[in-house]
């Protein structure tokens, strides 16, 4: 998803994205399914597996909102697919609720233990599977909103200074534990008071959020981030990056960004361009001083050497 868009997404309301919700209904028997099928598929958008194994493969490549569980599965049951999804990364805040013909207290409680959030018994009723499914839907994008609140900028959509902080040092014990290297841009745009002054603050606002966008584009690794650090600095963190690929990479930023050809009539080059200051360490470096500190360093020759260029 582009920085814009999930900026844009942080000011709607959780609420909207209830009409948009995928339910994956796992049942070995598909009569099962078409039942709850029947209550839910005016309201949402319900989805099928007949196996464990079905379900996680469609997890892993939809990200549905919640899902609805039998229990007793030839193969792996339910209770087995849904500690294997508890224990992935991309699935463990997936809502699983049971729905199971078993009755008895233990049996209950397995799917608890399990990671299960609610429990049904077959016959369901449809109110209550209504009104359940409703509930922890509820539940599960006001979660997924107050995350996002805390972890990306409002404005610009990228990562936040909080979110970068955490990051960062996660990357960094990583770097430590499995001798890898770490790279680190500051990216600052350049003669910015001077767009504010001249095209207003909310024209500002419009192009950080071009750049934010621009600047999502170039980092493709899962493992790299881009992040607002402050005002109208940016900050990529690279992870398992040589300083040579850095530097490659801070050349092809720094033309994405002069192609977007955003006018600027107040600075030399005429257009909106950034400088960049790069920062690296090998896994096995000793040096313990901030990747930040050195970037910053780096980003004020960067200034001093004319700006539109990256030093480090
Ligand atoms: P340099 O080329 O040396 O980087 O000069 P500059 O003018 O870009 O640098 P300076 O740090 O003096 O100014 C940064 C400006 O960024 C100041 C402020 O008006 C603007 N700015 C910071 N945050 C925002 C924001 O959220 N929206 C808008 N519109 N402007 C912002
Ligand atoms: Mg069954
Ligand atoms: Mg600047
Ligand atoms: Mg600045």
């Amino acid at each position: 998803m582009s920085a814009s868009l999930i900026a844009k997404k942080l000011k709607q309301n959780y609420a909207a994205s209830l009409v948009q919700a995928k339910i994956l209904v796992v049942d070995d028997q598909p009569i099962n399914i078409q039942l709850i099928n029947q209550t839910l598929s005016q309201d949402y958008n319900v989805y099928m597996a007949t196996s464990g194994k079905q379900a996680i493969d469609f997890c892993l490549n939809n990200q549905p909102d919640l899902v609805l569980m039998d229990v007793v599965m030839p193969e792996m049951d339910g209770l087995e697919t849904c500690r294997q999804m508890k224990e992935m990364e991309e699935l463990a805040t997936i809502p699983v609720i049971f729905v199971t013909g078993l009755t008895e207290q233990d049996e209950e409680d397995e799917c608890w233990e399990a990671g299960g959030i609610d429990f049904l018994t077959k016959p369901v009723n449809p109110v209550t599977l209504r009104n359940r499914v409703k509930a922890q839907l509820t539940l599960k994008f006001q979660t997924d909103w107050l995350r996002d609140l805390a972890y990306f900028d409002g404005l610009t959509g990228v990562y936040n200074r909080r979110y970068f902080d955490d990051y960062y040092l996660r990357q960094i014990n990583h770097s430590k534990r499995c001798n890898q290297p770490l790279s680190l841009m500051m990216i600052d745009i350049d003669f910015f008071k001077q767009y504010n002054d001249n095209y207003g603050h909310l024209s500002g606002d419009d192009c950080l959020v071009m750049i934010a966008d621009c600047l999502q584009s170039v980092f493709q690794r899962p493992s790299d981030i881009i992040a607002r650090f402050g005002g109208e600095e940016f900050v990529a963190v690279l992870p398992d990056t040589e300083v040579e690929g850095v530097k490659l990479l801070a050349q092809k930023t720094i033309e994405k960004v002069q192609s977007l050809n955003i006018e600027h009539n107040h600075s030399p080059f005429g257009i909106i361009t950034i400088s960049i200051g790069i920062a690296h360490k090998s896994g096995n470096d000793l040096d313990d001083s901030p990747l930040t500190l050195k970037a910053d360093q780096q980003l004020y020759k960067a200034k001093a050497n004319g700006r539109n260029t990256f030093m480090g």
